[in-house]
């Protein structure tokens, strides 16, 4: 069975927070990508309901070196932990990829639906389940030339309809039961569409508020659930400052939802 998603919404409960953070630490060797990477985490545990690792980290330290211990760290946080591989190649390979990462401790991986189901995705999915962990898909991307791959249109051979991309991609989230599914906040639009397709069945996780020109407000109002936060926590002086402030406005703008004080919403 895939907990994934209910051991997530019961830190975001326990530290009612949707902040996720980018750990994506740069630094001029291993040593210091190490020590600072644990020092920020330490940092902004408090104001955070899980990170997520990238290759930032992964090539430098290496997954059962210094990223297990990362994230053994993060287990002492009781923080889960997202592997953002962004997996996209054929099954066996995919396989071997999400054995890894889960054997060293990830609570969920990212992965590419542009792969398919049989032979593509199916074998993350069935080791996820085997092994209780989660799996996030990509839906749309935040980059500019996000267009390109998850902005084209497609034309269904069963249907005959022509639709995006990434409304098929968002469609495959539901019916492959992912566990999250991955939308820009530099496209606040893609993400209402998207939510409007998932509801509540699979959370919409953002990245792109801050650095890449993503505004929190929008992206929340739009039905994204979790911010995927890197730059604007990590490279700046004062992370815990930065992390709690992300945390206040966040929370500010969910509860005026609740409230039902956005029209919008
Ligand atoms: O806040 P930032 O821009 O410093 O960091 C954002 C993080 O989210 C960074 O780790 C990116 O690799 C990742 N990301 C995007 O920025 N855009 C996407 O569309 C998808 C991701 C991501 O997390 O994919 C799973």
């Amino acid at each position: 069975m895939r907990r994934f998603k209910s051991l997530l919404e019961g830190v975001e409960r326990k530290k009612n927070s949707r902040i996720i953070l980018a750990l994506d630490v740069v630094a001029e060797n291993r040593k210091k990508i190490f020590s600072r990477s644990i020092q920020i985490l330490d940092e902004v545990c408090e104001y955070i309901c899980a990170l997520k690792i990238n290759h930032h980290l992964v090539l430098p330290l290496g997954l059962f070196n210094g990223v297990k211990r990362i994230l053994d760290r993060a287990k002492d946080l009781e923080l889960p932990a997202i592997m953002d591989c962004k997996a996209n190649d054929v099954g066996s390979t995919n396989r071997i990829i999400a054995e890894n990462y889960f054997k060293a401790g990830f609570d969920a991986i990212i992965a590419n639906p542009f792969v398919g189901w049989e032979d593509g995705l199916q074998p993350i999915f069935e080791v996820a389940e085997k092994m209780g962990r989660g799996v996030i898909l990509l839906v749309y991307m935040s980059h500019r030339s996000a267009w390109e791959g998850y902005g084209q249109k497609i034309y269904d051979e069963n249907t005959g309809s022509i639709k995006p991309q990434y409304v098929v991609f968002a469609e495959k989230a539901l019916a492959w039961k992912a566990d999250g599914a991955i939308v820009g906040a530099t496209y606040p639009e893609k993400i209402s569409e998207v939510h409007a397709i998932l509801g509540k069945d699979v959370p919409i996780y953002s990245p792109g508020v801050g650095v890449q020109g993503g505004d929190l407000e929008r992206a929340i109002l739009a039905g994204a659930h979790y911010l995927i936060i890197g730059r604007s926590i990590v490279e700046v002086k004062e992370p815990a400052e930065a992390a709690r402030r992300l945390r206040d406005a966040s929370n500010k703008i969910i509860n005026s939802i609740d409230c039902g004080m956005n029209l919008g919403s």
